[in-house]
């Protein structure tokens, strides 16, 4: 099993490059808004659609029995047990306005593509901008390139780094503000990277101490909680929850009752 989780990995690593190449020149050529989704804020560019497209065709072509559940297309069952969870631009903001922290998030995932009983068997997080290229194997181990991953085992006297995200409805900024005051007293300082792939990422290689965020869809985190869980860390959601739509926690085992306890709120 090992042996395979490995190549789905290898497999998902080369297609991440050839997507995240692709995004890139598609950015430095200039990007269009082709819709808004749920709000008017929440954005999908040309360049998404084609990413996808390139990512989805593929892993059809490599892969065509697996299943496939993407951000930007219709999703479609497969019959080999295996579902790619697929976000072919993490960070769409921050790509259409040119700030250089969007990634390709590719997972493949063993079960029911549903977050709360999906097992995560490999993932990728590739950042075209730089180049940074991380991907984690279950039961192997996370790295960042060749170097191997570890989140932070033990915090600041100054407190914990940690990053979160706010949804693209107003609706749900007052919520997501009262839930940053709940947990600053846990923080040296907080980060809004824009990318929930990128958080996880730097969760998983001790660039941050700890994540949060309330909104998420399963391709925001298949792949990034796969590597924070690889590089030892803990991931969950609200209280005996998995990781969902309802809220994400990642951090080292250290901190995740305490961050998860404040972010949830009171009963
Ligand atoms: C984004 C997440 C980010 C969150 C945004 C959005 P998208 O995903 O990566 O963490 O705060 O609201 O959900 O829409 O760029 O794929």
């Amino acid at each position: 099993m090992t042996d395979d989780n490995r190549q789905l990995a290898e497999l998902a690593i080369d297609i991440a490059r050839e997507a995240g190449e692709l995004a890139r020149r598609r950015r430095a050529e200039g990007v269009s808004i082709a819709a808004t989704k749920s709000a008017i804020a929440d954005i999908v560019t040309e360049a998404d659609r084609e990413v996808e497209a390139l990512i989805r065709a593929r892993l059809a072509a490599e892969r065509p029995d697996d299943g496939f559940v993407g951000e930007e297309s219709e999703a479609e069952v497969g019959r080999s047990g295996t579902t790619w969870i697929v976000d072919p631009i993490d960070g769409t903001v921050n790509y259409a306005y040119g700030i250089p922290s969007y990634a390709v998030s590719i997972a493949a995932v063993a079960g029911e593509p549903d977050p709360q009983s999906w097992v995560a068997l490999a993932g990728v997080v590739f950042s075209p901008a730089n180049g940074e290229l991380f991907h984690a194997v279950k039961g192997v181990g996370a790295w960042l390139g060749s170097d191997r991953l570890a989140v932070n085992a033990e915090l600041s006297p100054a407190g914990a780094l940690l990053a979160t995200g706010f949804g693209y409805d107003p609706a749900t900024h007052a919520g997501d503000l009262a839930r940053v005051a709940r947990v600053m007293p846990l923080a040296r300082d907080l980060r809004r990277i824009g990318s929930a792939a990128l958080d996880l990422a730097f969760v998983a290689s001790g660039r941050l101490d700890g994540y949060f965020e309330r909104g998420l869809k399963p391709w925001d985190h298949a792949a990034g909680a796969l590597l924070v869980e690889e590089a030892g860390g803990v991931v969950g959601g609200l209280p005996g929850a998995r990781a969902d739509n309802a809220m994400i926690i990642a951090s080292g085992p250290a901190l995740f009752d305490r961050l998860q306890a404040a972010a949830a709120g009171p009963e």
